[in-house]
């Protein structure tokens, strides 16, 4: 017998928006090349770990699109390799919540290669073997032990787990995140384990049991942060199993950088640095010709100047100019004002000029802005130039004080 494990394929997953539609359709076609190699390979069973879809409500074509790519795999399995296929999904934790998932979508009365996994893990049963799949829940722990591991116990044969949630020991499980043990899971003896929610493939390993336990991962880079090979595993049910490893490759790629310094530098620094990034990535996504996007995240702090004077429009016409260069996202969240002093010479704005057309409260801004101004300069930190709670607290009070006592044109209408 042969299965095919996959999950996380996150289908509509349109993050960062700025470049959604390049996502959604990444996303999409790493579907469509699993399935062409599921089909390649004449699997009995397709086991579908959660997170199949981005959201609980998506775009009908997309939903469309998951369905007919799974039926895809039943008729083309038959054609080609004469077989009937089964796939096994379970609702994980972007699908939906339990009684209202987008897996609803995919069932149809027709569709009887589908076996979509209801809330109360009734256990999929046929001649070959007894699967267990256990919805997503916030305490996946507690509803394992509730929900699967009874009805993995009470099965018999060919034992297969499915479960959406990180495993202690196997994965590397966020802090304060719930996960289950190997220990726990293997009580129930189960042959086979096959996870989704860890997003990074992690090779198979042996339980206490003997059984093994597999995640294979998602099937596209879910966000910057994420690295490593993408795709799903093979596995032929014999004597001793034999595990395969199907990569699939990225359609874009996709890279996070960091710019950090110990020193405080100019804003002009800080540019000539980040169009070195993002030029050694340009001739990186040469020489792949791939498509591809860059974050760069840009750490320290300014000597002079302010993070706006960092001239990002080199940048800009890189990706206006460069095909390949999808788009460059420059957070420069984490790039510190300098030290205050010195900051009095360079202003020279009229402050109740400047909020004229806030008609008289323009004189309360005036004396605000001369009294935060004042308290800076006596009571800031010389390190971050920022005042304490305690020092901003009666500043804030007085801010809202005459704002309260102010009635603006807009609300009078
Ligand atoms: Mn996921």
């Amino acid at each position: 017998m042969r299965f095919a494990v996959l999950a996380d394929a996150h289908i509509g997953r349109s993050i960062p928006l700025a470049i959604a539609e390049h996502r959604r359709r990444a996303f999409s076609r790493s579907v469509t090349k699993a399935v062409d190699a599921i089909i390649e390979a004449g699997a009995d069973y397709i086991f579908l770990c959660g997170d199949l879809f981005e959201r609980r409500t998506l775009r009908p074509h997309l939903v469309q699109f998951a369905h007919d790519e799974l039926y895809r795999i039943a008729r083309e399995t038959e054609e080609r390799h004469g077989k009937k296929v089964t796939i096994l999904a379970i609702r994980g934790n972007h699908d939906g919540r339990p009684q209202s998932d987008t897996l609803d979508y995919i069932k149809h009365p027709l569709a009887d290669y589908l076996h979509v996994f209801e809330e109360d893990t009734k256990p999929y049963t046929d001649k070959n073997l007894t699967a267990v799949g256990l919805n997503y829940y916030d305490r996946i722990d507690a509803a394992y032990e509730r929900l699967a591991k009874p009805a993995l116990k009470e099965a018999r044969g060919l034992k297969v787990l499915m479960v959406h949630g990180f495993v202690q020991g196997y994965n590397q499980v966020p802090p304060y995140s719930r996960s289950l043990t190997l220990d726990q899971i293997a009580e129930a003896e189960p042959v086979y384990v096959f996870t989704g929610h860890y997003h990074k493939r992690c090779p198979p390993r042996r339980l206490p049991n003997g059984g093994w336990i597999l995640t294979p991962g998602s099937l596209e880079m879910y966000d910057f942060a994420e690295s490593g090979e993408k795709g799903f595993y093979i596995v032929d049910d014999e004597e001793a199993p034999r595990f395969t490893w199907v990569p699939i490759e990225s359609m874009h790629v996709m890279k996070q950088a960091r710019i950090e310094t110990e020193r405080r530098r100019s804003p002009r620094w800080f540019g000539e640095r980040i169009l070195e990034e993002v030029e050694l990535f340009r001739s990186e996504l040469g020489r792949s010709e791939k498509p591809g996007y860059l974050r760069v995240r840009v750490r320290g702090g300014l000597k002079d100047g302010f993070p706006g004077d960092i001239d990002l429009e080199p940048v800009d016409r890189m990706v206006r100019e460069g095909p390949l260069l999808l788009w460059v996202d420059i957070d420069t969240l984490g790039v510190g004002m300098p030290i205050l002093a010195g900051v009095s010479e360079r202003e020279q704005i009229d402050v109740a000029e400047f909020f004229a057309p806030f008609g008289e409260f323009a004189e309360d801004i005036q004396e605000m802005h001369a009294r935060v101004r004042e308290v800076l300069e006596e009571q800031a930190s010389v390190q971050t130039g920022l005042l304490t709670p305690s020092q901003r607290i009666p500043l804030i009070d007085e801010w809202v004080r005459r704002l309260e006592a102010r009635t603006f044109r807009e609300e009078e209408q």
